[in-house]
């Protein structure tokens, strides 16, 4: 696994190498530092989940024959196009959700000297996508296949931070519109397909498979995803800032988050007048109100309830799957998430 990393990291130097080399542009000493220090500052630091899943899906898609070298690289070319496009998200929705922290250093935009430019950052770091997937894919059958997969996810992804930040404004009027209906929704555009979908697909694709033929494949991803969201939202509020990163803001910005979701579901009239006072102010006081109710609730409880629910449901799924291997790519996405405290 280490010896994984540290493969898939040095291919991370070399794409970084052909970008700064990019022809399309006249580099000067001073852009050419700028996007070095940018790329260094947001691609690799995360857990690279979903960039080492495209190597490890395809490895259990191969079924135990070895994969050449050139088999490796790409897999690993095709999972930094993921850390990439994820690169790209954490940069603009940090931005969009007001956040200070991300990977435990101040977020992007919150770096002095960059300020808004990291607006401009995003959009550079989305088009390098294409321009990776140019350089190293172009000549491949599925090339049209790679570059519409990822357009589809982008656009769906878009989607869905779209809805998580309008419904804000509709939650504001009020909040019992928050439903697990809609939450769902939100998290399985904004999440559940790059973040899940997206690795497979990218395995499934180098294989040499047609994606069309995978549909139920995609059905049990979504579902991943939307559980993986569920304790994002949970460890927003009960996680370690320390072990996960970044400090939670999705109380203050009244977001549509499982936690309140539930708490919805589930308070009494006294609670919910309570809630509606405090929540989505940015005062620790009115923060603290609702953490209470949160805890009134026993959510801690409610959640590990849901986790393991979920787990069983999820495994029953995959293991009604026909294909061993596409159980196995399945099981290890699993196994890297369940319980996780990051
Ligand atoms: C996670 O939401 C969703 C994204 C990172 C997708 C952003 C999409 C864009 C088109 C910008 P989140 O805000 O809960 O994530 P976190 O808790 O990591 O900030
Ligand atoms: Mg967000
Ligand atoms: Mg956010
Ligand atoms: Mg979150």
């Amino acid at each position: 696994m280490a010896d994984l990393k540290s493969t898939f990291l040095k291919v991370y130097s070399a794409l970084k190498a052909e970008l700064l080399e990019d022809p399309a542009f006249e580099f000067t000493p001073d852009s050419r530092q700028w996007v070095e220090r940018m790329l260094d500052y947001n691609v690799p630091g995360g857990k690279l989940n979903r960039g080492l899943s495209v190597i490890d899906s395809y490895k259990l898609l191969k079924e135990g024959k070895e994969l050449t070298e050139e088999e490796i690289f790409l897999a690993s070319v095709l999972g930094w196009c993921i850390e990439w496009l994820q690169a790209y998200f954490l940069v603009l929705d940090d931005i969009m959700d007001n956040s200070h922290t991300r990977r435990g250093q101040p977020c992007w935009f919150r770096v002095p000297k960059v300020g808004m430019i990291a607006a401009n950052d995003g959009v550079v770091l989305r088009n390098h996508i294409p321009r990776i997937l140019r350089k190293h894919f172009r000549g491949k059958l599925y090339y049209v296949d790679l570059l519409d997969l990822f357009n589809e996810v982008e656009f769906q992804t878009a989607s869905g931070q779209m809805i998580d930040l309008i419904t804000t404004l509709e939650g504001e009027k009020e909040l019992s519109k928050y439903t697990l209906s809609l939450y769902r929704r939100i998290v399985q555009y904004k999440t559940a397909y790059y973040s899940f979908y997206l690795p497979v697909a990218c395995a499934l694709l180098i294989s040499g498979e047609n994606l069309d033929k995978h549909n139920d494949v995609k059905d049990v991803l979504v579902e991943m995803g939307t559980y993986f969201q569920v304790q994002d939202d949970y460890l927003d509020c009960f996680g370690d800032p320390a072990t996960i990163g970044k400090i939670g803001t999705d109380i203050e910005d009244f977001k549509c988050s499982w936690l309140v979701v539930k708490t919805l579901e589930l308070c009494n009239e006294e609670q919910k007048k309570l809630l509606c006072e405090s929540y989505g102010k940015a005062d620790p006081e009115s923060v603290a109100k609702v953490k209470a109710i949160y805890n009134e609730l026993n959510l801690k409880g409610v959640f590990e309830e849901y986790e393991s629910k979920s787990y069983e449901k999820l495994i029953s799924s995959i293991e009604a799957h026909p294909s061993k291997a596409v159980q196995a790519v399945l099981k290890s996405f699993l196994a890297k998430i369940y319980k996780r405290q990051k």
